[in-house]
């Protein structure tokens, strides 16, 4: 018999950049070793009942001990980009003041160990490991954050500036401090005022600013640095004009806080809408620093909201019936069209120049490997229909330049812990032997021919 296989229709830029993504506490464990002082989340998972079955982070993916051969296999999976994370309290484990030598270290063995396999990583400056002793004085609401953070972002950029060119500065601002200041389900699990927890974003705001400030500074002319935003994506019901304008509004509304400083340089009419009126105390200068230009936006997406047009003129919100589909994680509505609207949203409202996927993927709870394979169909396909929104608003003109699969492998899942899996490897936390799933076969595959498989 005949057969043809289907026509690699689906074919990417010839520049377009695919990785994987993980975060150092996630994924590193060694939770005191070398020098490295308690995060948040180390102290936060060992209060009874924050994280699912009790989970720590104590251990994890022992990556800190297997870097090696997570390289190898992240390598032979392909990758030619990795985001990954520095630990702060590694680094700076008083929080402010003395470097801590053997953190630096390890992280000058970690990239030197990608760049040596062909793996360009990028960095992320801060993904929610604050040091504890900077908790202790008051934490995201209290300014003196915002000088640890310049002093820390100075220090990495000298040390590994000369290799690492590509760096995200803070790790989705809103879901850190709604989770940990806000609602108290993520670290240091406070249940603040919204007053208080909109101070927090604004010091976030300058801490991006000094992240960039400190790539313009210490990080060569080649260096390029960007924000990584949850924004929230809206898609409109049907994709006519009148609910495209309704999710274009809505955009603007709700991703105010973060991107209206940042890009506009202003908390606008929609961040005071946003925020109830509610501005935190600002000083002299601190728009300047916030709305440095940057190089690209990093936009993690799992996920949407859908908006049409509603009867007063004005963006309606649709919530989505209670039977729609989900992945394991409830919140992550199985909806691939964010990732046609995210980016071309981002572009279009804020004018974000380029735009990286730094995150995307599915949570569920795999079952173990059975004779060392997982099928985790339903991973895979909703990348592959995330991956066919995302060609087709490239194909729309919209200027997306990469993209990062969440995660290399099954790690600390925050309050969520150690069943709820989001890799594209299987991590046995027992063993800490890695099996690459059907996913990652398969994403593999797309990542060597550069288009959909
Ligand atoms: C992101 N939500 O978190 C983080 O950057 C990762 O560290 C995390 O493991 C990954 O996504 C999967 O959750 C999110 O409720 C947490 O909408 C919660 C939400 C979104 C992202």
């Amino acid at each position: 018999m005949k057969f043809s296989v289907p026509s690699a229709s689906c074919q990417f830029p010839a520049s377009f950049a695919w990785g994987v993504a993980t975060a150092a506490p996630q994924i590193e464990g060694a939770f005191d070793a070398d020098g490295k002082s308690p995060s948040i989340w180390d102290v936060f998972s060992r209060k009874p009942g924050a994280t699912h079955n009790g989970d720590t982070l104590d251990v994890a993916c022992d990556h800190y001990h297997r870097y090696e051969a997570d390289l190898d296999l992240m390598a032979a999976l392909g990758m030619k980009h990795y985001r990954l994370s520095i630990a702060w309290p590694r680094i700076i484990p008083t929080g402010a003041g003395t470097l801590n030598t053997r953190g630096v270290d390890f992280y000058n063995r970690l990239i030197d160990a990608s760049l040596k396999r062909g793996i360009t990583p990028w960095v992320t400056m801060f993904h929610w490991d604050l040091p504890q002793v900077l908790e202790d004085k008051g934490g995201w609401p209290e300014r003196v954050v915002v000088d640890a953070f310049a002093d820390y972002a100075d220090e990495i950029v000298k040390a590994y500036g000369d290799r690492v060119k590509n760096w995200i500065t803070l790790n989705e601002i809103g879901v850190f401090l709604e989770n940990g200041y806000g609602v108290g389900r993520h670290a240091p699990g406070r249940k603040e005022k919204p007053e208080v927890v909109n101070q927090a974003f604004h010091h976030a705001m300058l801490c991006h600013g000094h992240g960039v400030r400190a790539v313009r500074e210490h990080g060569g002319k080649d260096a390029r640095v960007g924000l990584t935003d949850n924004s929230r994506v809206t898609i409109p019901l049907t994709e006519t004009a009148p609910d495209i304008e309704a999710a274009h509004e809505q955009f603007a509304r709700r991703n105010a806080r973060i991107l209206e400083p940042m890009y506009r340089g202003e908390y606008g009419k929609n961040y005071l809408a946003h925020t109830k009126g509610w501005l935190p105390k600002i000083a002299a200068n601190d728009f300047e620093l916030i709305a440095q230009p940057t190089d690209f936006l990093g936009l993690n997406i799992y996920s949407g909201e859908i908006v049409r047009r509603g009867a007063d003129g004005g963006p309606q919100h649709i919530a989505y019936p209670e039977n729609f589909p989900t992945a394991d994680s409830p919140w992550l509505k199985l909806n691939a069209r964010c990732m046609y609207w995210g980016p071309r949203l981002a572009a279009e409202v804020f004018g974000a120049k380029d735009v990286v996927i730094t995150e995307s993927g599915a949570g569920y709870n795999d079952l173990p490997p059975v004779k060392g394979e997982v099928f985790d169909i339903h991973r895979l396909e909703y990348i592959r229909a995330c991956l066919r929104e995302l060609r087709r608003s490239i194909a729309d003109g919209v200027p997306v330049s990469g993209y990062f699969a969440w995660s290399f492998m099954d790690n600390f899942e925050w309050a969520d812990g150690y069943d709820r899996r989001f890799g594209i490897v299987y991590t046995d936390f027992k063993t800490q032997v890695r099996t690459p799933k059907a996913s990652g076969r398969w994403y593999s595959q797309v990542v060597r021919e550069n288009a959909l498989v």
